[in-house]
């Protein structure tokens, strides 16, 4: 740790600025500081929630008195008159301090890109395994973190089974399909996922919003002849385009796609949202791509459309391209999981003698990135490198 020797007041006390020997500094503003205060009346000790709104932090609120001791500051706020002890560790680790934000990478950070070359190292474990030893589904869930594609192997070859892989992190999203969904040929199909038609690699549901950030698809039967599944890095995808044709990624960022689903009579869903979804510090979060369920393109300015077009043609060369895929066949008892906002699925055709029966389900990031967490907290970094 870097070892800090003054502390100054700034703007009458509006801010301060913490110097350390080789004269690094860092500032805080007397309002964050007073809002992150750590003690009892400002944060509840039993549950760690913040106590007390923004609104009754004095406006007029400054720092008085600011004096180094050991390893913490004591800071002394007026109008309040109160005092309150910070740690430097925690100040230097969540100083907001930066002359530029890292424009490296345009993802999240925790993602690392791919393409086929993932084949060899895919993240794989066994559901006992997974199940029996908090280090290796911590090892598992991280992989998911990281490249957003994972499989198992293993598991039970029993209807309802895949509950007890999104057991293992979090928790189901039930949707319109039911908590879980059969995937096989069916008479009628209320979707095209219930044929044995192929399916160009896509994201699910992104006619609902919010979109389902995880899903499972998990094999009981794969006996007919195809039924391969591919996966493909829609970040990478993204990036693809971006280095390819700078002018087609935005125009897929800048404008609303549309999306829609009725296949089924008491179902209408519908959802509006870019294909590439960037936040505003201008890192892509969020991939919807899905050509069955592409509504009419109206939110494009008449003169874009072309381009648009052409961007979105694009985008679907880079997916289907065999260097950006990897390949494998379900075999029974086998699942894969997707990040759902960043990893596309795709199915080959199938047909023959023999029988194709998967099962599916949603789940959401938020819980598998809280256990992940949780597990991390204890054993230390889940990350191989
Ligand atoms: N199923 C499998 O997003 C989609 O419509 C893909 C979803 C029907 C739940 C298929
Ligand atoms: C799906 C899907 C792939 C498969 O159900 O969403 O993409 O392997 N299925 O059948
Ligand atoms: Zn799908």
């Amino acid at each position: 740790m870097n070892s800090y020797v003054s502390v100054a007041l700034i703007d009458d006390g509006k801010e301060i600025s913490i110097s350390d020997d080789q004269d690094n500094r860092m500032r805080f503003h007397a309002v964050w500081l007073r809002d992150n205060a750590q003690d009892p009346h400002t944060r509840s000790a039993v549950n760690g929630q913040k106590l007390m709104t923004v609104s009754q932090i004095p406006e007029d609120i400054h720092v008085s008195k600011a004096v180094l001791k050991d390893d913490g500051l004591e800071i002394t706020f007026l109008p309040e008159n109160k005092v309150v002890q910070y740690s430097l560790i925690w100040l230097a680790g969540n100083c907001y301090d930066r002359i530029s934000e890292d424009q490296s990478s345009s993802v999240r950070a925790s993602a690392h890109m791919w393409d086929s070359q993932l084949s060899s190292q895919l993240p794989i474990t066994v559901y006992e395994d997974a199940k029996n030893s908090p280090k290796n589904l911590g090892g598992w869930l991280a992989g998911i973190r990281k490249f957003g594609v994972a499989k198992m192997t293993g598991g039970e070859i029993k209807s309802g089974a895949l509950l007890n892989v999104a057991s293992l992190f979090g928790y189901v999203r039930e949707t319109n399909y039911g908590a879980w969904f059969e995937v096989r040929s069916e008479i009628n199909p209320k979707n095209l996922a219930y044929t044995g038609l192929g399916l160009q690699a896509h994201t699910d549901n992104p006619y609902r919003d919010p979109v389902p950030t995880l899903q499972i698809l998990y094999c009981l039967e794969n006996s007919a002849d195809g039924g391969e599944n591919t996966v493909v890095d829609g970040f990478g995808v993204a990036e693809r385009l971006k280095e390819e044709a700078p002018d087609e990624f935005q125009i897929l960022c800048d404008y609303s796609a549309r999306f829609e689903f009725k296949g089924d009579d008491d179902v209408h869903l519908s959802a509006i949202k870019p294909m590439i979804e960037l936040s505003p510090e201008g890192q892509i979060v969020a991939i919807r791509f899905n050509n069955r369920s592409c509504a009419p393109l109206v939110d494009v300015p008449y003169d874009q459309m072309s381009l648009y077009y052409k961007a979105y043609r694009h985008f679907s060369d880079i997916v289907n391209d065999p260097s950006m895929a990897v390949n494998f066949k379900l075999s029974p008892g086998e699942c894969f999981i997707v990040d759902n906002c960043r990893v596309l699925h795709a199915r080959n055709a199938f047909s023959g003698a023999g029988t194709r029966w998967l099962q599916g389900c949603y789940a959401d990031m938020d819980g598998l990135l809280s256990t992940l967490s949780v597990i991390e907290n204890k054993y230390g970094s889940m990350d191989l490198d």
